[in-house]
């Protein structure tokens, strides 16, 4: 069975960004109650932004889990990336994604790299820059082993990065890891709609490996407001036996609690 989810950032230099709730964590766990969520996924600005025992207190209180934890304030706040050529600056990188893993660990929620991946070119070459990722996901995939959370790895459309871009590209990054790695794909349907020759065959190419899905349509707005076909989509995500967090990352359109609504309806439809 898989189980929704919906995003809260906490980040205000995010804002324009594709999350759901915008409003704090006592709000977003407040409105994601109300609907019907299973959980909340959550974006800050690093640890020192949330009180874990406030957090705590907010999931027993309204009887949610936490889906997962972003890192991209890493990259929006302080520019760090895994693949950095300064050994320090990824060095620094994986020292806030630690921080990270621990905080959302606590909750058995595993924490998302995202644009903290980077990107290639200059001095950096695609295949040192690849080698360098896998080094990074494959130390923090190790770390996040002792809170028995998975570390997350999601690939992003080609505007936002030009190391991985399909699940198959992020399936061949994950093989290159050996085979006690810890490391999950999250399947952005956003980026996916962008990249794959078709959505369902990518989900079909990461079988067994996809263990985060960020829910959304074709243009970013909650599902049913795009035009991806989401009965092929759902079917697929059943069919290849796909038990995880269906967290829904799309703009608040055409208002915070408007698109969650949207978004738990359209999660009822194809999952209930
Ligand atoms: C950004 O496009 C995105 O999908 C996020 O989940 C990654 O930071
Ligand atoms: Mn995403």
């Amino acid at each position: 069975m898989t189980k929704s989810s919906v995003t809260i950032s906490l980040v205000e230099a995010a804002r324009g960004g594709p999350f759901i709730l915008w409003e704090g964590l006592e709000a977003g766990c407040k409105t994601a109650k109300d609907l019907g969520f299973d959980a909340v996924e959550v974006f800050s600005l690093g640890p020192e932004q949330v009180d874990s025992d406030e957090l705590e207190k907010l999931l027993g209180d309204y009887e949610l889990s936490l889906a997962a934890v972003g890192t991209g304030a890493g990259m929006v706040k302080h520019g760090l990336s895994l693949t950095s050529t300064c050994s320090e600056e990824r060095a620094k990188a994986k020292e806030f994604i630690k921080q990270i893993i621990e905080m959302g660990g606590r909750f058995g929620a595993g924490a998302i790299l995202g644009s903290m991946q980077g990107r290639w070119g200059g001095e950096l070459s695609k295949e040192d820059a690849l080698k360098l990722l896998a080094e990074g996901c494959a130390e923090l995939g190790e770390y996040a082993k002792q809170f028995n959370v998975p570390f997350i790895y999601e690939h992003l459309n080609r505007y936002e990065t030009n190391l991985c871009n399909t699940v198959a590209e992020s399936a061949a990054l994950l093989n290159t890891l050996g085979d006690d790695h810890n490391v999950v794909i999250l399947a952005d349907l956003f980026h996916m709609n962008i990249e794959e020759v078709d959505v369902a065959s990518g989900l079909r190419d990461g079988q067994g490996l996809i263990g985060h899905i960020h829910f959304v349509d074709s243009n970013r707005k909650p599902v049913g407001l795009g035009h991806m076909d989401f009965d092929a989509i759902s079917a697929t995500i059943k069919e290849i036996g796909y038990d995880g967090y269906i967290s829904a990352e799309a703009l608040p359109y055409p208002g915070e609690y408007e698109a969650a609504k949207q978004t738990i309806e359209s999660y009822n439809k194809y999952f209930g």
